[in-house]
């Protein structure tokens, strides 16, 4: 190209750039990229690792004083965007003996993943329920929740979740809402195992009708989920790409349990040397049970109980176990499906 061109160029993209214009032309192809390329990139965070500053945050703030005492698993590519992937935020919150997080709301999504400890609760519009490692409890968008934990002297001690919220999602729709309530624990409306004996028993309360897009169970507890595995695992033939893998559903819809989150829970039998696959719904896995490793992108990373993954959209996965694992995962799955812009691929070695 000549010169002149080249600068004649320039020098229009220059005046048209204080218009708040550019040339489509320069950067076509990155707009529109033949496959996604994707902002976030593989990580894992060794629980071993973490667990030490989470008990030093512990030391550092009270949880009434943080409101959530939480350690943000920021992707190493987003940095400053308290963002796992491009469109899920992800954290592991503590919450020690005696404490408590007080209610707020806000129209960000939220589900809890208990990795370490027991008997911790959160109440979602006025229903507590009691947490176990393994437990899948989600808090809908625009409903009033706390966290407590009762007194070292009644039981209590130090619990862990991973939080996953829809924050980025939120964000870039520019549709976020919170408020706090008016006191720190907002007064108990219905016992403990009141929604879990109404929408969790494949029974419906009569002429029960939904009002929310969420579903109405709001702890999945992980003895079940476990028996449900187990109980698969030596009757249905293996998939493949991912052993025994089932998806959290709301049981009112067969839908997912939140409008804009997936949650997935798989059992890879010892010696499980799953092929590759990939998809455009990245995902953050917490190991709940066994050693084994994941390979993403060519890059193998081993993975232990409690540690945390992210793997992007589009990259190549393909888990093995040296153990028997279970692994709980998370994805905007539900978003992409609703759009039309879900793609998987199934591939071999
Ligand atoms: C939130 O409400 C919780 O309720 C945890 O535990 C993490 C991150 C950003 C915004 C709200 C919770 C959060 C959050």
């Amino acid at each position: 190209m000549n010169n002149n061109i080249t600068a004649v160029r320039k020098d229009f993209y220059q005046r048209i750039d204080r218009l708040g214009l550019f040339p489509l032309w320069e950067r076509l192809h990155n707009l529109v990229p033949a496959e996604p390329a994707a902002a976030c990139v593989p990580a894992l965070w060794r629980y071993r690792e973490l667990r030490p500053f989470l008990t030093e945050a512990g030391q550092l703030i009270s949880a009434e004083e943080a409101v959530r005492r939480v350690l943000v698993l920021e992707n190493p590519a987003l940095r400053g965007q308290a963002s796992i992937t491009s469109s899920l935020y992800a954290g592991l919150q503590l919450i020690l003996p005696g404490e408590t997080a007080p209610s707020h709301r806000h129209s960000q999504s939220a589900l809890r993943f208990v990795v370490d400890g027991q008997g911790a609760f959160t109440s979602v519009d006025g229903e507590r329920t009691t947490m176990s490692p393994g437990d899948f409890i989600i808090t809908p968008s625009w409903t009033w929740h706390d966290h407590g934990n009762p007194a070292a002297d009644e039981g209590g001690e130090p619990v862990v979740w991973l939080d996953g919220l829809d924050i980025p999602m939120v964000r870039f729709f520019d549709a976020g809402f919170a408020e706090n309530h008016q006191v720190p624990v907002p007064p108990l409306t219905r016992p403990e195992g009141n929604s879990g004996a109404r929408y969790g028993m494949n029974l419906l309360p009569m002429r029960y009708e939904s009002s929310s897009r969420t579903s109405p169970i709001f702890n999945y507890p992980y003895a079940r989920t476990r028996e449900t595995l187990d109980t698969l695992l030596r009757q249905e033939p293996l998939d493949c790409w991912e052993g025994i893998k089932l998806r959290y559903v709301n049981p009112l819809t067969g839908g997912w349990p939140i409008p804009t989150i997936a949650a997935f829970m798989q059992l890879l039998p010892k010696g499980f040397r799953g092929q590759p696959y990939r998809s455009t719904d990245a995902s953050v896995f917490s190991v709940v049970e066994g050693s084994g490793s994941v390979c993403i992108a060519g890059q193998r990373l081993n993975f232990e109980p409690k540690d945390i993954f992210v793997v992007p959209s589009w990259a190549q996965v393909s888990l093995a176990a040296d153990q028997e694992c279970v692994l709980f995962s998370f994805s905007d799955r539900p978003v992409q499906q609703a759009l039309g812009l879900l793609r998987e691929s199934r591939e071999s070695f």
